[in-house]
């Protein structure tokens, strides 16, 4: 069982993107348990304040170290990096992160049982979190968010369909299009011509030699064509 702990200052945000498809289903089959906390839970203060100016000037707040330290210590525990158990992660969801892959995914699925992800608001997150508390700074991606809370929701979704039972048996197969290094190859279901437009004569062949080669060769092109770097 792997269970994931949000902590964010909208955790409503996940009530309803939670519950859909795989990571509905692997929810209610007990695979893995997901919780949202608001991080101002985690404040002593009347107005719950979980933000402030940076040291040094600029644009823009900083979210405080006391209320993640205090949230983390509260769902793990610890309160320190090295005192975690091995199979638990505290993954900050950053733009300087390193880059979220499948890879990253895999290691993430198979490897813990306790995920807590800090989804960052404003300019950024005061850099004592990191250096004490998270063991995977982790972005999405070189594209600029309004938070962390979009990311996180990206990484359980490719970490909780790799879990064991996560997918129908039928499909179990289907992520080895990723890790052979191309893209898929293009899909066709009925009618057999559309609006002018045909499906390729051989998928109507039956003949499944001729088919397997087709599709190499279209997830080849099309993998040029979109994402020549897959290549290399
Ligand atoms: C002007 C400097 N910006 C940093 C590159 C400011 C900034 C932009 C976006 C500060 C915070 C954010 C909010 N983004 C995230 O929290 C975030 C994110 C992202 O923006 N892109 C890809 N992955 C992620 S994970 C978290």
């Amino acid at each position: 069982m792997l269970r994931f702990d949000i902590i964010s200052i909208f955790p409503e945000f996940f009530r309803e993107t939670v519950d859909y498809g795989i990571v509905r289903r692997a929810r209610a089959a007990g695979l893995v348990e997901i919780t949202a906390h608001d991080l101002r839970r985690w404040t002593s203060d009347k107005h719950h304040v979980v933000d402030d100016r940076p040291f040094g000037g600029g644009d823009g707040m900083v979210l405080k170290p006391e209320p993640l330290f205090a949230g983390v210590e509260a769902l793990t525990g610890k309160a320190r990096r090295e005192d975690f158990a091995q199979d638990t992660r505290v993954v900050l969801l950053s733009p300087q992160g390193r880059v979220f892959s499948q890879a990253v995914a895999q290691e993430l699925a198979e490897n813990s049982t306790q995920i807590v992800l800090l989804c960052g608001r404003y300019e950024g997150v005061d850099e004592r979190v990191s250096d004490a508390l998270v063991t995977d700074e982790l972005s999405i991606g070189d594209y600029v968010l309004s938070g962390g809370e979009t990311a996180a929701m990206v990484m359980i979704d490719a970490v909780v369909r790799l879990l064991p039972g996560a997918l129908g048996s039928d499909t179990s197969a289907v992520f080895e299009s990723f890790s052979e290094g191309l893209l898929d190859y293009p899909h066709y279901t009925r009618p057999p011509e559309f609006r002018g437009m045909k499906v390729p004569d051989v998928l109507l062949s039956g003949n499944h030699a001729e088919i397997e080669r087709w599709r190499k060769d279209a997830a080849r092109r099309k993998t040029q064509r979109n994402r020549p770097d897959l290549l290399k």
